[in-house]
């Protein structure tokens, strides 16, 4: 079957560039967000996020007619549903992000179709996406109605790209396609293959979406060991940094990096849709996120009793963002401690952050953003939070009479 149209719902940092990737192998590809300046953006040929590379492709999608956008959702062959899936109180996940795409997008659904969840989601997910629209269109027949005999073929394909690193790895990565049917899979594959170059390996729904959340619960438990071996070698006195480099000589050795948290909207979130589905059973994955989430307080408590040998210290946060080399503020470990550290410490708090230009409003008015030269000349201590390109090429000499605390070993690493 030949997909002439395609429509991705939900344009951000999965949903534009897939939207950009499609449009790039010549397809007609309509996007759909809720967010009227998002589609203004894109229409204008420009972008609202951050991504390398991603600004390029979307300017030639839509200069070149493959890729427009709008708000209200158009008729197409192939649907793809790329929106947010939070967590709401109590960490349960929130679905009311693809229950609305599914709603909006079931009246322009015609026989033959083709929807694809991208979403991130709970085991059930893309069941529970077929239900909703099935709702809405009485008249068409889904999987879990009508089997391969369907007039609406689902599926559920997960992104699996690293922000930052987008463009190439949604070419490049193999792709995890879980159909309700076996022919909604095929089917599936064949939409992917017009621009993934990665394999594209077929399941069924549920275990393409536990696979999703395993990827990321398996960094998630093993940057926890990481952690708890970080503290555990303070209280010994041992350095961390040197000691995984050693452990991970041996063949079968692989530990990953402590932090001063865990930060970004996947790795701290996805575990918890686990933990929400077998709660009994997902002891380790539980407890994995609490070591993670416990290790900016243990940052907070150990700068603070460093800054008790000064009478009125200044305190340097170097990096707000979740990770290095990004913009991106959300869910950050870093944010959380500056934010801690300038209830603490009124008006003695100054932040370094290349990547950004305005401090975010949690920080505006108790923490002073400055460039890094002025931020060490004032420093009394200094918390190295972000392992930024910027931040490794700091000489040294420069911090040796300052108390520092290092939470990404950026000092250790030779
Ligand atoms: N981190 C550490 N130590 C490490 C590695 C990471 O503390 O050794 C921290 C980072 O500093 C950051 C957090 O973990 O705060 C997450 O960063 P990340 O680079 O590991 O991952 P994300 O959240 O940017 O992207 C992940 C990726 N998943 C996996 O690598 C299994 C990506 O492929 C997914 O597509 C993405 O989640 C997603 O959208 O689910």
């Amino acid at each position: 079957m030949e997909f002439e149209i395609i429509s991705v719902v939900g344009l951000g940092y999965i949903g534009l560039p897939t939207a950009a990737a499609f449009a790039a192998r010549r397809k007609q590809v309509i996007g759909v967000d809720v967010n009227q300046h998002a589609v203004d953006t894109i229409n204008k040929g420009a972008i609202h996020i951050v991504e390398p590379e991603l600004d390029m492709l979307v300017h030639a999608a839509v200069t070149q007619g493959y890729l427009r956008a709008t708000t209200v959702p158009e008729p197409a062959d192939a649907f793809l549903i790329a929106v947010p899936t939070p967590f709401a109180d109590g960490f349960r996940p929130d679905l009311s992000y693809i229950e609305a795409a599914s709603r909006a997008v079931a009246p322009v659904l015609k026989k033959g179709d083709l929807v694809v969840l991208e979403s991130t989601s709970p085991v059930g997910a893309t069941e529970q996406m077929a239900a909703w629209m099935a709702e809405v269109r009485p008249d068409l027949s889904f999987p879990q109605q009508a089997g391969e005999d369907s007039d609406i073929r689902i599926a559920h394909c997960p992104e699996r790209v690293l922000p930052g690193h987008v463009i190439r790895e949604l070419v490049e990565n193999d792709r995890v396609i879980g159909g309700m049917t076996p022919r909604c899979s095929e089917l599936a594959r064949e939409l992917y293959q017009s621009f993934v170059r990665g394999e594209c390996i077929l399941t069924d729904a549920r275990t393409a979406e536990m696979c999703k959340l395993t990827e990321n619960s398996f960094r998630d438990v093993n940057i926890a060991f990481a952690n708890e071996l970080s503290v555990i070698c303070d209280e010994l006195d041992i350095n961390v940094w040197q000691l995984i480099r050693l452990a991970n000589r041996h063949p079968r050795v692989s530990i990953l990096q402590p932090g001063p948290g865990v930060g970004g909207h996947c790795i701290a979130v996805d575990p918890w849709f686990i933990v929400d589905s077998a709660p009994e059973q997902a002891r380790l994955i539980r407890t994995a996120r609490t070591v993670n989430d416990d290790k900016p307080r243990y940052v907070i408590d150990r700068v603070e009793r460093a800054a008790k040998r000064f009478r009125d210290p200044v305190i340097a946060c170097l990096g707000l963002a979740f990770k290095a080399n990004i913009d991106d503020l959300r869910e950050s470990p870093a944010l959380e401690i500056a934010r801690a550290l300038a209830e603490r410490f009124a008006g003695q708090v100054v932040a370094v952050e290349p990547n950004i230009r305005k401090l975010p409003e949690s920080l505006e008015g108790t923490v002073r953003l400055c460039e890094l030269n002025e931020a060490l000349a004032e420093a009394d201590v200094v918390v190295i939070l972000v392992d930024h390109a910027q931040f490794k090429r700091v000489d040294p000499v420069r911090l040796q009479a300052k108390v520092v605390i290092d939470t990404r070993g950026l000092l250790s690493h030779g």
